[in-house]
This record gives C-alpha cells, structure tokens and sequence, in this order.
C-alpha cells in the first residue's frame, strides 16, 4: 500500500507556522501527504488566532497537506479523524487512554491522590496533550487543500506554562519519563495514513469520535462567538456539530469552546 500521509517530510529548525508554510506550498501546487514538520514555532496557532506555545525541540509541531474528496461541509471529518489517529497512537505505544474534547482536542485523564472513577470525574480531571487545526482553501465549491496542523506535547513539563499547567498535559507530565520522539511521529504518521486512506474509502470517523468524547451527558458551558450557552452535551451530529439540549429544546453548534461544569461534590 502506498503511503499518502508522510510520503515526503521537510523538517524546519524553526518556522512561523507549519500551517502558514504548508500552506503557501500548496498554493504552489505541492501534492498532497507533504508534511512541514518543526522543532520551533516562533509563530504557532490555534483556532480564532490563538497561539500554541511549545518549547523548541521537545515536542510534535507539523502539518500535512491534504487534497481531499470531501464536500466541504464534510471538511470537520479531517479534524475526527486527525484527534482519532492522535488517541489510537497513544494508546498503542504507551497504553495510555486518550479521551477528545469536541471539537479539536485530545485530552490526558490526569492522575489525582484522590479516587475518580465516574466518567465525569475522568472528563474534569483530564489535560489537553494535543491540538488540532484544519483549516481548509475551496476553489469554487470544492475543497482545493485542507491544511491538517497537529501539535502533540512530549518532552517538556507543562510547569513551564504556569496559565497553561491546569488545563494542560505533555506526555513526560503524564508518564514521568521522556519518549522517543522520532519513533512516535513515525507511528502518529502511519496512523494518520491509515485512518486518512480509510476517510478516502468511506469511512465514517463519526461513532468512534463519538465514543471517545468524554462531554456526552454532561451540563457543559460552551463560549461561542455570539457569546456563552449551557446545556447538556447530548451528541455529536452528522455534520459535526455539536448538539446541546437546553430547556427542553435542542441547539446545534458548529464552533466555540467547551468547559465542563463543575458539579457540586
Ligand atoms: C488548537 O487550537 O488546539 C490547535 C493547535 C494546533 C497546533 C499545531 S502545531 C502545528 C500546526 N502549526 C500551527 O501553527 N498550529 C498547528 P485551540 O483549540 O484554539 O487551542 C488554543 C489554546 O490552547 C490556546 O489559546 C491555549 O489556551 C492552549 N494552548 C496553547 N498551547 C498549548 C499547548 N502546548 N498545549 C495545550 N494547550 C495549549
């Protein structure tokens, strides 16, 4: 079978943006699979702007060109499969059980000195250990090239970030030992290959996605750019959105920021 996804990887020691450069490759015309891969980001992004900070040479920053047969509103399926490949990866190199948060990240259960052994104590208590970002160029109605950015945490202490430490995780902070990077992106790599040529062939990410989102059943509050909702968290739609039931009636949301409410304990 030939590879798709890692076919070609040009390594940067220090870039703006792997998405930005990606990007501007493929507007170029460079074909689909390459991925921009840096051990720095001076520039590094998330959603709406937001930046992802990184110390240098310590974790997985890159970013693959990807020429899919989607309809764009179908476009959300890449992110699916992209925070799927992250978990399964984890999972089968480290044994470790990775939990997402729609729309785009993965999350660490973090070990406490306390008991925790309901599925809501398990969704609060996890950290996001790695991030997601796609962004898509239509030419017309269709997609001409989605840019796929994946930064996973590995070889630093999350103390380094202190407004970032409650919320966030590397990998060294939840095994307490550094890993192999390059073995792990080669691994990330043939996962992402695997579930990417799957998409091609039809498959649906969405019950996988959906049995690994942690929210599910549980009063959320969710930041959206026409301000905040709460509700329950009851599914992960079709067409990726996500469904919050609400005084008795039910709302559909296609981007925002998800916390999970504490409930009393
Ligand atoms: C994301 O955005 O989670 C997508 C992150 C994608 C990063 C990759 S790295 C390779 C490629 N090149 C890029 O320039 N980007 C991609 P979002 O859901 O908007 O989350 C951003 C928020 O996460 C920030 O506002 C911080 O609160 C938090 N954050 C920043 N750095 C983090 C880190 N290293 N780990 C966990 N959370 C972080």
């Amino acid at each position: 079978m030939s590879v798709v996804i890692g076919r070609e990887i040009r390594r940067f020691a220090q870039v703006a943006s792997t998405s930005d450069l990606a990007r501007e490759l493929a507007e170029q015309g460079a074909d689909e699979g390459l991925v921009i891969s840096a051990e720095e980001q001076i520039a590094g992004r998330g959603r709406l702007g937001r930046k992802w900070l990184v110390p240098a040479n310590t974790s997985l920053q890159f970013s693959v060109i990807l020429r899919p047969a989607l309809e764009p509103a179908f476009a959300f399926r890449l992110t699916q499969m992209a925070a799927l490949a992250v978990a399964r990866t984890l999972t089968a190199q480290f044994s470790l059980q990775p939990i997402l948060k729609w729309p785009n990240d993965v999350l660490l259960p973090i070990a406490r000195n306390r008991e925790y052994n309901s599925t809501y104590d398990a969704a609060s208590d996890a950290r996001k250990v790695a991030g997601i970002l796609t962004e898509s160029t239509l030419r017309g109605d269709a997609i001409e090239f989605c840019i796929l950015g994946i930064g996973l945490n590995v070889n630093f202490s999350m103390q380094v970030y202190p407004d970032l430490a409650p919320f966030a995780t590397t990998l060294q902070d939840v095994m307490g030992h550094a890993v192999d990077r390059a073995a792990l992106e080669q691994a990330l790599l043939a996962q992402l290959d695997a579930a990417y040529r799957a998409l091609g062939e039809g498959w649906d990410p969405l019950p996988e996605y959906r049995a690994r989102v942690a929210m599910l059943g549980q009063t959320i509050h969710v930041q959206t750019a026409s301000g905040a909702v709460t509700g329950i968290a009851s599914d992960i739609a079709p067409d990726g959105a996500l469904v919050l039931a609400r005084d008795g009636d039910t709302l559909k949301l296609y981007a925002g920021d998800v916390t999970i409410a504490k409930e009393p304990r």
